[in-house]
């Protein structure tokens, strides 16, 4: 009797669970509309057990949430930020029946009440995103994703620095911050998760931002060319919808919302050396010293971890170490800046301050059973700090004060994927909890956010140690909006040309994705390059944004000298060039912290209308600033490479000449040039109607430079820059202490006119006068006139075809104008 009453229950308890599982997909077919409630600024509408939230934060933004079987989770979110500056819109809801229509001004949303597929079209009709009809949706108990059809001209852009072609489709992602040494392409998940991409179509573009925290998945066709999804096994269904149409408002949008990349200080944009380790001050002076001796300038020198005491961060080896304090203070003293590298995990190890600190007062992460977790990394057993709580952040913040006090320039957050060794997962358990300003959650949610919370942290320590010193952090790990705290690199790449050539769509993918301050370890962190490679990659580090060589342990030396006379000279010829094209950099750099289009970038980005460039075809050259192109030699065994050029005049950067298209009666050759570029050179060109601001040498970024600012012109249609200027370190600029003035051209017949507009800031630049040097002169001009003033004193330079001036440095603006 009793068994058959244990049966019995047995039975009806698999019989509502089957049925419980059947209710929970069943979403999908559900066919009745409860509701259709308008919002101030979007609309509400409920179908069974799911309610979908659309609301407008911008007429180009526009957000969903879906709530199943439950109410919304709370709204926060560590990538999105405060002040975006988006204006939301009155928007107009419509109810026609079988659809409910919501307009923003820019964009229609289209909500079939049937089956909740989303339909979004701009103002002109033209549609942009469409759910898959059938299936917009699924909830399963494992988790949720969104279906939306997959057209087959579309291409998707960013996700980070997924290490695959720009182009993202036929590709799969996950998004689980992971210590992958010697990372290959194709690897995936990687150290960073940045769940935002940008589609492609006809030169049109939109975005779409996932902010989802936990392990989602992002699939491009990888198992099905009809439809693209994207979703979470936890968490909330929740992302941002922007419209463009043109790639650089998706990006300069996403941007706006995830926190822009802030102007760095001029420092970092110099040459950078690092190696895994320096392993004492004497060696640490001999590499720098190097550098000066040698006359090959650099601004940056690393410590990895073995200055540490035992690698416990925050200590220094005193054995290895004894004088570091002065060794910082000598380098300083020659221009060099030093940065430490400060892991975030503790040795748990009581008398060491950081954790007696830390444990005292709770601040690390737990065990479920409310213990520390503790995992063995580099100090061996070891605890880390929980940088969810603002407390723990600044408590972390002020362990910096020493290294800051003895004049440390940056400092460099690494393994804070988090990563734990000799585990199979190679991080903390998923039950390992974290305490969200209290709100108790576990490594599920907060695994992708440990690194940007760590350098959270880091960077608000910094600036309240150090307020008026912008500051500089290096983070390996990231989740959206990471940008707004640390510069990031692509983790531990290879000594190969495969990686050399990898640097490209994992940079220009940051790029799209918020992440413009970048670089990859130049020479590759694993293995030893040859010197051809660590050559060609030097080259290629000077048109990087970030220029850091770095090397593994166990490789062989990296500085560029190691090679011998030949290859140092090359070396040093473009780490040079790389200090001359600083204003541009530096100018390209503020811009990209207004408007969030970063200095590396993919083609499409300025030349959408140009259906080549959403090919993979473009996949080997990229924009740096506005107006250089660059397609470096990134295959060994090539008889050389073609280059697609975009519409246009193009000059040579390198001569200054006019780029000539040969052989375009074969199709095959059509628009492109064909490079075979020398152990010595780099293919760089510069759109016509540009204006590129270059200075006199210097060995580092604390010498000024002597001599005139000069400026190359390059005389053709849209003709418009600026140059930008400030004391390079502080914040200023934020208090009008810059020097901004615009600077545009215009060329009619055979006349050029170059026009430098008023200065704008209290900032006076170093520059007392310009060199301008006019390209493409036909001839030498038969006047010159500078502020309306002919003048003798201008040179005319056959070979390269150009003209060149001397123009006196003046608040007012001033004009120069070439007759020829
Ligand atoms: O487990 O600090 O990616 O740049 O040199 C290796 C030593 C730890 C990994 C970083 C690399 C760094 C290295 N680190």
């Amino acid at each position: 009797m009793k068994l058959a009453i244990l049966l019995l229950l047995l039975c009806l308890t698999l019989i509502f669970a089957a049925w419980a599982y059947a209710q929970s997909t069943e979403s999908q077919h559900a066919d009745v509309v409860t509701t259709v409630s308008p919002l101030p600024d979007g609309l509400e509408i409920t179908m069974g057990r799911t309610v979908l939230r659309i609301t407008a934060l911008n007429p180009n933004v526009v957000r969903f949430r879906y709530a199943h079987d439950g109410p919304f989770r709370p709204d926060e979110s560590f990538a999105v930020v405060k002040d975006t500056g988006f204006t939301a819109p009155a928007v107009k809801v419509t109810d026609k029946g079988p659809e409910v229509v919501m307009q923003t001004g820019e964009l229609s949303v289209v909500v079939n009440k049937s089956s909740l597929a989303v339909t979004i079209y701009d103002a002109a009709g033209r549609l942009i995103l469409m759910d898959r009809s059938d299936v917009p949706f699924t909830f399963t108990p494992e988790g949720f994703q969104s279906w939306k059809r997959m057209p087959d001209d579309e291409h998707y852009y960013g996700l980070g620095d997924k290490a695959v072609s720009e182009d993202r489709r036929q590709h799969g992602f996950s998004m689980w911050n992971t210590d992958v040494p010697m990372w290959e392409e194709s690897t995936d998940p990687l150290y960073k998760s940045i769940p935002f991409f940008m589609g492609v179509r006809q030169g049109n573009a939109y975005g779409i931002f996932f902010d989802n925290t936990f392990r989602s998945n992002f699939q491009f066709g990888k198992f099905n060319d009809g439809f693209y999804s994207f979703g979470a096994p936890g968490g909330e269904l929740n992302y941002y919808f922007i419209n463009g149409p043109r790639p650089k408002r998706v990006v300069g949008t996403f941007a706006a919302l995830t926190g822009r990349t802030p102007l760095p200080p001029l420092f970092t944009l110099g040459y950078q050396q690092c190696r895994w380790s320096y392993m004492s001050e004497a060696r640490v002076r001999e590499v720098t010293s190097g550098f000066r001796k040698r006359s090959i300038p650099a601004d940056v020198i690393y410590l990895d971890i073995d200055y540490q005491d035992r690698n416990r961060p925050f200590t220094v080896n005193r054995q290895t170490f004894p004088t570091l304090e002065q060794m910082v203070k000598d380098l300083g003293q020659e221009g060099w800046k030093t940065v430490l590298i400060t892991d975030l995990h503790i040795a748990a190890v009581p008398g060491y301050k950081p954790f007696d600190e830390g444990n005292k007062a709770g601040y690390f992460v737990k065990n479920p059973d409310g213990t520390n977790f503790v995992g063995p990394v580099w100090p061996g057993p070891s605890v880390f700090p929980d940088f969810t709580r603002s407390e723990v952040r600044k408590w972390w913040g002020s362990l910096y004060a020493d290294f800051v006090k003895m004049g440390v320039r940056g400092f460099w957050n690494d393994m804070n994927e988090p990563s734990v060794f000799f585990r199979a997962d190679k991080t903390m358990p998923l039950d390992v909890v974290s305490s969200v300003e209290g709100r108790k959650t576990d490594q599920r949610e907060i695994h992708n956010v440990f690194g940007l919370e760590n350098v959270h942290a880091t960077y608000e320590g910094l600036l309240a140690l150090a307020p008026d010193v912008r500051p500089f952090v290096l983070t390996r790990a990231a989740y959206a909006g990471a940008q707004r705290y640390a510069a990031t690199w692509t983790g531990d790449n290879q000594a190969t040309w495969n990686h050399m050539r990898l640097s490209l769509p994992t940079v220009t993918g940051l790029g799209v994705s918020g992440y413009a301050f970048v670089g990859v370890d130049v020479g590759g962190f694993s293995g030893s390059p040859t010197p051809e490679l660590l050559t060609r990659w030097t080259a290629l580090g000077t048109f990087l944004p970030i220029d850091r060589n770095h090397a593994a342990k166990g490789t062989r030396d990296r500085e560029p000298w190691v090679d011998g006379p030949e290859h140092e000279a090359i070396r040093k010829k473009f780490i040079e060039e790389r200090y001359r094209l600083l204003p541009y950099i530096y100018t390209s750099m503020e811009e990209t912290s207004r408007t969030g289009v970063p200095l590396m970038r993919l083609m499409v980005l300025d030349y959408p209308d140009d259906p080549r460039m959403t090919g993979r075809e473009a996949e080997g050259q990229y924009m740096f600033g506005n107006n250089l192109l660059v397609a470096p030699k990134v295959k060994e065994f090539v008889d050389g490479y073609d280059m697609l050029v975009p519409e246009g005049v193009w000059f040579d950067y390198w001569t200054g000449q006019r780029v000539a298209l040969t052989n375009q009666d074969n199709p095959e050759m059509k628009g492109k040039l064909h490079l075979n570029p020398k152990l010595d050179e780099i293919p760089v060109f510069v759109r016509a109607g540009s204006i590129i601001p270059r200075q006199p040498l210097v060995q580092n970024t604390s010498e000024k430079p002597k001599g005139p600012l000069e400026l190359r012109v390059y005389p053709g249609p849209k003709c418009m820059d600026y140059i930008y200027s400030d004391d390079g370190s502080s914040f200023g600029y934020k208090r009008g202490e810059y020097y901004r003035a615009q600077l545009s051209c215009e060329s009619s017949g055979n006349s050029v006119k170059v026009a430098i507009a008023a200065g704008e800031g209290k900032y006076i630049p170093w520059w007392t006068s310009y060199n301008m040097v006019v390209a493409d002169a036909p001839k030498a001009p038969a006047s010159v006139a500078v502020g309306g003033q002919p003048v003798s004193n201008f040179h005319y330079d056959a070979k390269s075809k150009s003209v060149s001036v001397t123009v006196p440095f003046s608040q007012a603006p001033n004009e120069v104008v070439i007759q020829y």
